[in-house]
């Protein structure tokens, strides 16, 4: 009789309520690919003060280790964005190859046209010819670099924008832009995708030229198939129904990717899900909904945080394992008792089923996932005993702390 419970009690364990087997929910968050930013492990600050900290890298080879370190205790952190020019290197061949090394790849490559004094009334939406064409070979140049790299997404982010009505022509910014976009996207081999990203308002007050999802969608639907969205957690006004945006461009096949933080007020880029755990894992259930939550989905997941006050590998370690818990708990959704009662128009228990998934603590499933990808269940525990943080403490003493240089 007793082994009878106890098989039952196992059975019932092999099956979740969302009536998917235990192992393939688990399957599934072991293969969850989330792509750390490699400017998180630098110093960054507010305009009011970046606060440095010791053990920064001083790199971009140390900036990679980093990442690689987070992905060791992890799991599921095996790529790390850059960022040009805080990651430019003489030999990009070598900075891949030191990654392999590491256990890691290079993923998107993000050019920077918001840091020179040229770009002070735009980059590729300046009215100055000459800097537009300054910005889009920066562009042209990110393009080469991630071939060289081995890197498959071309990340675009502009703080172009005006600060006052009448600044300048909002229409001829969007015609610049367009002819910037496309000279870009015919450069890029097929395997490319170029993400592109929008942003509600900072550090351009009146309007950016990219600020919400749709011009973003407009340009890649004139672009052509290998253009996508890229969505910013923090970049849209509050209130703004995130997942809605998601479901819409999935939909469309025109979501690229994610760069996840969370924020209280403004783009506050604090740890992915800490402000705002509902809201990640009400994303996390759309993707899941829409079967996109792996590689070959062609959504890119990304971090892109800052942390001014936080130690760096913890925060991106506790970052990652943000994002599994909203995905295990998406994964536990009971998708057929809520097919079930949005049919039967029963909104309470639909919200329910939700919520329910929502509400499951799924910190012991995760441990069982990292325990069979024979990695501690513990990572930021593991990390914090590893000695690594004290071992990069002692060793980069000297040299300048890498950072945003803004
Ligand atoms: C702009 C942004 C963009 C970057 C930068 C580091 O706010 O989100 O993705 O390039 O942060
Ligand atoms: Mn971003």
């Amino acid at each position: 009789m007793r082994e009878r419970e106890e098989e039952m009690e196992t059975e019932v364990e092999t099956r979740t309520r969302s009536g998917r087997d235990t192992a393939q929910v688990r399957a599934l968050l072991a293969r969850q690919h989330i792509e750390t930013p490699s400017w998180a492990y630098g110093n960054s600050g507010t305009r009011f003060k970046v606060f440095g900290q010791r053990g920064v890298p001083r790199t971009p080879y140390e900036k990679i280790s980093d990442a690689a370190t987070v992905h060791r205790f992890t799991g599921v952190a095996p790529s790390v964005a850059i960022h040009i020019p805080w990651d430019a290197v003489d030999d990009y061949g070598k900075l891949a190859a030191h990654a392999r090394d590491e256990g890691v790849t290079i993923g998107a490559v993000n050019p920077n046209t918001f840091q020179e004094d040229d770009y002070r009334l735009g980059s590729v939406c300046n009215p100055d010819p000459r800097i537009r064409r300054k910005a889009t070979d920066h562009l042209l140049e990110c393009v080469e670099i991630a071939k060289q790299v081995g890197s498959h997404h071309l990340s675009l982010w502009f703080a172009d924008g005006t600060n006052y009505p009448g600044q300048d022509s909002i229409r001829a910014r969007q015609d610049r832009l367009a002819e910037a976009l496309a000279e870009t996207y015919v450069a890029m081999p097929d395997d490319m995708t170029m993400l592109v990203e929008y942003k509600l308002f900072e550090p351009s007050f009146y309007q950016m030229d990219l600020p919400d999802w749709g011009t973003s969608l407009l340009h890649c639907l004139h672009l052509g198939p290998q253009a996508k969205v890229l969505v910013d957690t923090g970049h849209h006004a509050p209130g703004t129904n995130i997942e809605m945006i998601v479901a819409t461009l999935l939909r469309e096949g025109r979501l690229g990717g994610f760069h996840f933080n969370s924020r209280f007020y403004a783009d506050d880029d604090l740890m992915v899900g800490a402000a705002d755990p509902f809201g990640l894992f009400r994303i996390m259930h759309e993707i899941v909904s829409a079967d996109a939550l792996l590689q070959e989905a062609g959504v890119a997941f990304m971090l892109d945080q800052c942390h001014n006050i936080e130690a760096k590998i913890p925060a991106q370690i506790r970052s990652v394992m943000n994002v599994q818990e909203a995905t295990a708990k998406a994964l536990l959704v009971d998708a057929d008792e809520l097919a079930r009662a949005r049919a039967d128009g029963d909104v309470l228990r639909a919200n329910a089923v939700l919520m329910d998934g929502y509400d499951t603590d799924v910190r012991p499933l995760l441990a069982q996932v990292r325990e069979e990808l024979g990695i501690d269940p513990d990572p930021v525990r593991a990390y914090a005993a590893s000695g690594y943080q004290q071992r990069i403490e002692d060793e980069r003493v000297g040299g300048a702390a890498a950072g945003w240089g803004a």
